[in-house]
């Protein structure tokens, strides 16, 4: 059978319960998941919340994941790394969260499936996905489906609404 290694870039966020030691703490795990090596880590990020204000900031991170999983099998080793984190799954949209891990490109896959859709629904406008990308991905050009128009990170980047994002420093 043949394998196929494809680069992912998972998307980190918390804003609950120490939110800087859940990231790193996804982080580690994410090093030591089956068929896979973590080749780039950006800097955490501290962010305004986007949706409910009536939470607290958030931490969030991108790391690329050389991987052979298939995006299935990546989505359910996140979703255990989350629930080992304890977060529970609640119905309000855009509240807080012990941890969340998003698969927010999976080497040049378009998936639209009822449990997946990736490129990340929401990466193209969200500041805290694309300057921690940016910093480890800039050259990347997001996968786009026919007619749609390509763009590549740097550019996003580049011209996505600044909300004031903070780059921790940590050492
Ligand atoms: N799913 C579909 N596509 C994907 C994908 N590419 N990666 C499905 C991961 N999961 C994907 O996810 C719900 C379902 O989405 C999964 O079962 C999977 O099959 P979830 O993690 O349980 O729910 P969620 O993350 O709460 O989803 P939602 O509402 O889409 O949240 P978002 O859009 O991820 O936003 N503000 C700041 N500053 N920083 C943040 O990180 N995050 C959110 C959450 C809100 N505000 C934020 C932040
Ligand atoms: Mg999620």
């Amino acid at each position: 059978m043949q394998v196929t290694t494809t680069i992912a870039y998972i998307g980190l966020g918390s804003n609950l319960a120490e939110p800087i030691k859940q990231v790193q703490f996804a982080i580690e795990k994410l090093k030591n998941i089956a068929q896979s090596k973590v080749i780039k880590v950006s800097s955490l990020y501290l962010s305004k919340p986007m949706g409910p204000q009536d939470q607290d900031d958030y931490i969030n991170a991108v790391l690329a994941l050389e991987t052979t999983l298939t995006p299935i099998e990546l989505l359910d080793t996140l979703q255990h790394i989350e629930n080992e984190a304890g977060r529970v799954r609640k119905e309000n949209r855009w509240g807080a969260r012990i941890l969340d891990l998003d698969i927010i490109l999976f080497g040049n896959e378009i998936i639209n499936t009822e449990r997946l859709t990736v490129p990340h629904y929401g990466m193209r406008v969200r500041e805290f996905v694309l300057l921690p990308l940016a910093e480890i991905a800039a050259d990347l050009v997001i996968p786009a489906a026919i007619g749609e128009e390509q763009q590549s990170v740097r550019f996003l980047s580049q011209n996505i609404a600044n909300n004031a994002m903070v780059k921790l420093s940590l050492d």
